[in-house]
């Protein structure tokens, strides 16, 4: 087998030939589904050689089995069909192409394309997927307006979905029935969808800002017809919230959600049928976590965005994959922030952002948000393309205020409506809008790296004056050694170290305020501040202003004054992680120097201050006293060492339940009620802040903390106080307290595979180093197969992913069991077997025994015959 080659950004052109409407018949039946396709094809006219350029289509895994032009069958001699194209040699200016081609849906393991999940008919087509459904120019810049025909059993495929809105449905002989759907909005073929089975729904409606009445649909299967209601009515705020927030109206009659089993991601955006991993659409209080509502939310609101962010201007090529994904992901983002607590969403937000994303971005597949070149365009799905690139968004929409921001985004949906475009496409639109010069900042899109600024600051008591140094720099990341200066928007504030408040700035004689934006531009820029009347601590990077690493030498008193006194509630937040981070290095060094651990009071200090502290908001405060993850810790070690990270913070942890326990206590009882399930903020807010209690009482496995887990378990109010008990009977190092727990759970849940994931995690996240063991166990359970990827990312992936002292362990039995799940992941799914490898590939980060044992794993998946997801990934790991 030959290398997999790339693809590049540099080689695009329009297509030659484009398709202006398509009418496809499927012919639904095990082990013989046809499909028919009828392409109104005509020569592009911004390519010159179209007239002699040969039909091109993409068709992988098809079986051909008739075609006709203009109605002509075509003689063998007149077209080439290879593995993964169908090339008909001459054809007129404007035409009619139909093909017939057989696939086999219940043999497609890889979830792309048209496939089976618990006896049902589902597509997924983007990224390309849509070549294993029939031939076709897949690519998204080809956009036309779609026909489709369902035919199925009526029996087993009672229910016959596609896009747009059905125009005519019948009965016919055999027992079969067929519906056929319009779609009148063009479209390129990654957002087709069909799906056939036997469904129930739950319909509800929502009246458009101009009174058009839209019917809603969400299709599940007839036992999850009570686990819809949050999904429907989150789907009915984004609805109201994109009219509002961004003058976005939906354009059909008819939207639909439909929740499947066996999905490789999230969700997906298919023009009036959007198809969901059931993960992202159910919830039943009994069953998912407060977390689990909100990431519903989010996701239903995400995939609702996408219908103008996405599918009515969509994206030239994949290149430009985050111009939907990064604008879609902030827009998400703000509704999620305007629906819940704004302030915990942001932390949540960054903390997750600076430990995942911070390691991609230093990793061995570290790329631009607009990368030049891939091989599997299924790897690019990344937290770079989504997150940083809604990162970059966000700071423009800072950069050019939110009036400009939703100006430029009219201008873009008004300017590119039913277009494919790039990402110069929209930062031009904020541009216009706003009058600025971006073209420094359209940086941020081709280079790839975590930007670190260096700040030192100092207080001129004589002019009373502060001057602060920023100087940036980023790192060279795999093909780009060296890196330009980006423009980078700092905001900040100077608290003043007497009065405790924010000091009115001014800078190069203009008065800026008290919070404000610095534009860093230069390698390195002097800012001098006047009549600073008194010696400030510097608040920088409020709300996270962008996507950087920023040192400052704060001393721990320092981050105590602004764990208080600063005004931003992120860099509060923040200045306790810093806190922390302090103090978990000195007990990390003295871990490896096998030296007695000694916590320090000042963190002691800061956190009985905060549980002192009158506050009105429970869910930041959950955050704070959050110490920062194993992960998170990690991404800030030079070379990490599980075993003295996860040593150091289980002290912090024990060492403060045991200085604070009466106010964890206090906390907890404050904090607990008996109200009924609801995923409202206050109550999030209270359970979250009783359940970090609770964690910390658990981690010195107090007498009283223990009977209070044991009775949130038992007493089952919802899935979060449950699992959040669960979680830490089986954390604790008794098999008395976990093994009881987890058969009780177990044996009621059985039924219902979600809730099993939950116990998957839960127990291959256990510290004990027993785990492994436990891994192999497991993989044998009846609830879990390879086939389903929420099975593997809830069993394979919180092992390797969260559970650092267990995955890392010094014998590499860790690492071989991710491999060999690897290999047989690369048969069965491709791209999970390419995302779930992940963190062998971080292995430059780790010493050199366990760099030795990752490698090796790795070139033993080399060895093997690979599909380009995986093959990609493992090159550039052992690059
Ligand atoms: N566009 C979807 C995500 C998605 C991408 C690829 C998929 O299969 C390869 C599936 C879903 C979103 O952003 O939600
Ligand atoms: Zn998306």
């Amino acid at each position: 087998m030959s290398a997999p080659q790339p693809t590049y950004l540099h080689d695009y052109q329009p297509p030659a030939h484009r398709v202006t409407h398509t009418e496809l018949t499927f012919d639904l039946a095990p082990g013989a589904t046809r499909v028919k396709a009828r392409l109104h094809v005509e020569r592009h006219p911004e390519r010159d050689d179209a007239a002699e350029s040969p039909l091109t289509l993409d068709g992988e895994q098809l079986s051909l089995k008739a075609i006709a032009i203009d109605g002509q069958p075509l003689d063998p001699d007149e077209y080439r069909v290879s593995d993964t194209q169908l090339i008909v040699h001459r054809v007129p200016e404007r035409f009619l192409l139909d093909t017939e081609v057989e696939i086999a849906p219940e043999a497609n393991t890889a979830l792309e394309g048209l496939y089976q999940s618990n006896g049902m008919y589902c597509t997924q087509c983007e990224a390309e997927g849509f070549r294993r459904i029939t031939y076709y120019p897949d690519r998204p810049d080809v956009m036309a307006t779609f026909s489709t025909t369902l035919i199925g059993d009526a029996q087993r495929e009672p229910v016959l979905l596609s896009n747009g809105n059905p125009l005519e449905r019948g009965e016919l002989p055999g027992g079969r029935h067929f519906v056929t759907w319009e779609d009148p909005h063009p479209k390129p073929c990654y957002l087709f969808a069909l799906v056939a089975g036997d469904l129930e729904k739950v319909e509800d409606s929502f009246t458009t800002v101009s009174g058009r009445e839209v019917v809603l649909q969400i299709w599940v299967e007839e036992e999850n017809l009570d686990n819809t209601d949050h999904a429907m009515a989150s789907l009915k705020r984004a609805m109201a919230w994109d009219e509002q927030t961004y003058g976005r109206e939906y354009d059909l009659d008819l939207f639909m959600i439909v929740a499947v089993n066996d999905f490789n991601m999230g969700a997906m955006e298919n023009k009036g049928l959007n198809i969901f991993n059931s993960a992202a659409v159910l919830t039943h209080p009994q069953t998912a976590t407060d977390a689990a509502f909100q990431r519903v939310e989010g996701i239903v609101a995400h995939e609702y965005f996408h219908n103008w962010s996405g599918n009515r201007v969509t994206c030239r090529d994949w290149f430009q994959l985050s111009l939907k994904e990064g604008f879609t992901v902030f827009r998400d983002q703000c509704f999620s922030a305007d629906t819940n607590s704004a302030p915990v969403k942001r932390i949540e937000d960054v903390a997750f952002f600076r430990t995942a994303q911070f390691a991609e971005d230093a990793g061995p597949t570290a790329h631009p948000i607009r990368p030049d070149h891939y091989i599997e365009i299924t790897n690019f799905y990344t937290l770079t393309i989504y997150e940083k690139g809604a990162e970059v968004v966000r700071m423009l929409r800072n950069l050019v205020g939110w009036e400009a921001f939703r100006q430029g985004s009219d201008r873009y949906f008004e300017r590119f409506d039913g277009q494919a475009v790039t990402i110069e496409d929209f930062v031009d639109c904020m541009a216009e809008a706003s009058g600025l010069d971006l073209g420094q900042f359209m940086r941020w899109y081709s280079q790839a790296g975590t930007p670190e600024i260096d700040a030192h600051g100092e207080y001129d008591y004589a002019k009373s004056e502060y001057h602060l140094t920023l100087r940036q720099r980023t790192p060279a990341t795999p093909g780009q050694p060296d890196k330009l200066p980006l423009h980078i928007p700092v905001r900040l504030g100077l608290v003043g170290t007497k009065s405790g408040e924010d000091l009115r700035m001014t800078l190069d004689g203009e008065v800026i305020g008290k919070d404000a934006v610095v534009h860093l531009r230069e390698d390195e820029q002097h800012f001098v501040f006047t009549d600073i009347a008194e010696a400030p601590v510097p608040s920088l990077l409020r709300g996270f202003s962008a996507p950087v690493k920023l040192r400052f030498p704060y001393s721990r008193e320092d981050l105590a004054f602004l764990l208080t006194h600063d005004s931003d509630g992120f860099n509060r937040w923040d200045a306790g992680q810093r806190l922390a981070l302090l103090a978990l290095d000195d007990l990390i060094a003295a871990h490896r120097n096998g030296v007695e651990k000694v916590m320090d009071v000042r963190v002691v200090e800061a956190f009985r201050g905060l549980l002192h502290a009158e506050t009105d908001d429970k869910a930041v405060l959950a955050e704070m006293l959050t110490l920062p993850s194993e992960a998170y810790i990690a991404e800030q070690q030079p070379l990490v060492d599980v075993d003295a990270i996860h040593a150091a913070r289980t002290f912090v942890k024990q060492s403060l339940a045991m200085a604070l326990r009466d106010d964890f206590l206090r906390v907890y009882h404050d904090n607990a009620s008996d109200a009924p399930y609801a995923p409202e903020p206050e109550q999030i807010a209270a359970r979250s802040l009783k359940n970090v209690a609770l964690s910390y009482l658990m981690s010195i496995e107090d007498e009283e903390g223990i009977e209070l887990a044991q009775r949130q378990f038992s007493a089952g109010h919802n899935m979060t106080d449950v699992r959040c008990a669960l979680t830490l009977l089986t954390h604790s190092s008794r098999g008395d307290l976990a093994d009881p727990a987890l058969r009780l759970f177990s044996e009621k849940w059985a039924h219902d595979p979600l809730v099993m994931d939950q116990w998957f995690s839960i127990q291959v996240t256990r510290p004990q180093s027993d785990v492994l063991e436990r891994v192999t166990f497991l993989m044998d359970h009846p609830a879990f197969s390879l086939k389903n990827p929420n099975r593997v990312r809830a069993l394979i992936g919180a092992f390797a992913g969260q559970n650092r002292v267990n995955f890392h362990r010094i014998d590499g039995a860790g690492y071989r069991l991710l491999a060999d799940v690897v290999i047989e992941l690369n048969r069965l799914n491709p791209e999970i077997a390419a995302r779930i490898i992940t963190p062998l590939t971080r292995w430059q980060r780790f010493d050199e025994q366990r760099q030795a044992l990752m490698k090796a794993e790795l070139e033993r998946i080399r060895a093997e015959e690979l599909s380009p997801n995986v093959f990609e990934v493992v090159e550039k790991a052992l690059a």
